[in-house]
């Protein structure tokens, strides 16, 4: 069977400059299927079209414009085109994508990934959409296709985690009863049907901070146990955490290494430091390998103690960004449910930097249940940690998660709030302890003192950010420099 992966093109942010991070999802299920013989291309839009943007709808993207698309899809000839939807922002070009391929004949049409794993009834509404995947789906992909060749009359219903229209009728769906168990059992990404050497050279690593072109992601387990209000990550791997063993990790990146000369790779997982004696292991056989690594996606603080770090430092890693999100404890705790204590976050923050790991911090602000006093503890406890930077996002409902509930039960979406439409860009949601005018001029006078007072203590960091940036994105940096400053 003929099988090609989309990775559709992305939108455009106005805060954030163009990335290309390797669709690491579509990598795995094309493994899982070139070891059943299948065919499997995988069409990443971002990377292939870098330097491409266009308007569909409304909104700005960047890569591949329809048409190549099209032509791609019409030149290969696929039985199933599979789109990836990670962001709620991509729901209308992942369905745009599979009218395109129904129109020119293809038989299935696929999609998967975070938002349609959230908010399956965006894409079962479509009638180009054939099939929605939920969640982690090496299995249940490689289900459908032995289904769709060998069954002249393919049982659907019997495919675990999956949505479709029976003849017209309403959905039918079939829970996950499980999720793999042991994660040792999948093959590595197919990363060779990507193109690694373009990802070297755009060198848009995810937080912006790396020291080496020739980077890769890996992911090495799967599943948070928290529950963080805002996480939309258990829809896809669920809330037990599984992992890899340290020598099939280890396998992996010396497979990178001589495949594709990787010096660096940055980590996907949720919670990468869960399961101490892991890491101990993990970090011990990453030393022999030489290679610089960083984790770019946020630490969970409350699973890092001093041999963890001093062992991750060890091993080569030279960059994390703490998952601080409130400097609250108030807010820690009753609004966003993350099991962190603020006092143990400042001796970490200081234990890292003691061990050489440059630091940025993620923290989330506008929570409906959240005071505007409460806010400024964010940016006065970002000074506290002594980070290299901060990162201040507002609080931005996803379907499926704690916070959309809320919003939903108490009637909190913004006035123009559109789940198709989210972008992180302007707060999404009401208070009663705020206006959203109060809190916006707050968020900007707040963002713009402590990123004047982190440049003066430390300008190299700043500027060597900047100076990445323009040299990746020009335009976009100077587009995030004036929403940033004026706050537009
Ligand atoms: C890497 C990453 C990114 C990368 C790019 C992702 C990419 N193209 O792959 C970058 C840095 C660009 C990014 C940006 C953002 N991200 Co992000 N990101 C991730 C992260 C950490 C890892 C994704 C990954 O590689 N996973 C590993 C692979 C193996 O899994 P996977 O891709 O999900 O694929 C599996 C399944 O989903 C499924 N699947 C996926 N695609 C398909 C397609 C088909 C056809 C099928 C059948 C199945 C299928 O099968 C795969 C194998 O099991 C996830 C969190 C997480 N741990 O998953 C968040 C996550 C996807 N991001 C998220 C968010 C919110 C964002 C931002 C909006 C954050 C922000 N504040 O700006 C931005 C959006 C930028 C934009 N332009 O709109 C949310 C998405 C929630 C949602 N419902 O929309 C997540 C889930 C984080 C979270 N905890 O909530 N992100
Ligand atoms: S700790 Fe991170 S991955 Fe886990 S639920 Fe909270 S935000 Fe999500």
């Amino acid at each position: 069977m003929r099988l090609l992966f989309i990775n559709p093109p992305n939108i455009r942010l106005r805060n954030d400059v163009n990335k290309a991070v390797l669709p690491l999802g579509l990598a795995y299920l094309a493994a899982v299927l070139l070891e059943k013989n299948h065919e499997v291309r995988i069409l990443d839009c971002v990377i292939e079209g870098i330097e491409n943007e266009f308007v569909a709808g409304d909104r700005d993207f960047y890569g591949l414009g329809p048409e190549q698309i099209e032509k791609e899809i019409a030149e290969y000839r696929p039985d199933v085109v599979g789109v990836s939807c990670m962001f709620t922002s991509l729901c209308d070009i992942s369905t745009e994508i599979c009218k395109m391929a129904k129109e020119r004949g293809v038989a299935y049409t696929l999609v998967g990934g975070a938002t349609p794993s959230a908010s399956p009834q965006i894409f079962t509404a479509s009638p180009f959409v054939d099939f929605v995947f939920i969640g982690e789906s090496e299995r249940s992909i490689a289900d459908f296709v032995r289904i769709v060749e060998h069954d002249p009359q393919p049982d659907f219903g019997s495919i675990a985690g999956i949505l479709y229209k029976d003849s017209g009728l309403p959905n039918v769906s079939k829970p996950k009863p499980f999720f793999i168990e042991d994660l040792d059992v999948l093959p590595f990404p197919a990363r060779h049907l990507l193109p690694m050497e373009r990802y070297f050279q755009v060198s848009s690593y995810q937080g912006g901070v790396y020291k080496s072109k020739r980077n890769t992601t890996i992911m090495t387990s799967r599943g948070c146990t928290a529950k963080c209000c805002f996480c939309a990550s258990a829809n896809m791997w669920g809330h037990k955490f599984r992992y890899r063993s340290a020598d099939n990790v280890i396998m992996e990146l010396k497979a990178l290494k001589s495949d594709y000369g990787i010096e660096e790779f940055q980590i996907q997982d949720d919670n990468f430091t869960f399961n101490k004696n892991r890491i101990l292991e993990l970090c011990s056989k990453l030393e022999g390998l030489g290679l610089h690594w960083s984790m770019p996606n946020g630490v969970a603080l409350w699973a890092l103690d001093e041999d963890r770090i001093k062992a991750m430092s060890k091993a080569g890693c030279h960059f994390v960004i703490a998952a601080i999100e409130s400097g609250n404890q108030r807010v820690l705790e009753e609004v966003i449910g993350k099991p962190l204590k603020l006092d143990r976050v400042l001796d970490v923050c200081r234990c890292i930097r003691r061990h050489g790991i440059a630091l940025s911090g993620f923290f989330i602000v506008g929570f409906p249940d959240e005071t505007l006093d409460e806010i400024r503890d964010s940016f006065d406890f970002a000074s506290r940690c002594d980070l290299d930077i901060a990162n201040f996002s507002y609080a931005t409902p996803l379907p499926s998660t704690a916070l959309w509930e809320q919003a939903e039960r108490e009637d909190l979406f913004a006035q123009g709030f559109d789940v198709a439409t989210i972008t992180y860009e302007r707060p999404s949601l009401k208070s009663k302890h705020w206006t959203i005018d109060d809190l916006q001029k707050l968020v900007l006078s707040l963002s713009r003192r402590y990123y004047l007072k982190t440049f003066l203590k430390r300008p190299r960091i700043i500027l060597f950010r900047i100076l990445d940036s323009l040299r990746r994105d020009p335009v976009g940096l100077l587009r995030i420099l004036y929403y940033r400053l004026l706050g537009k």
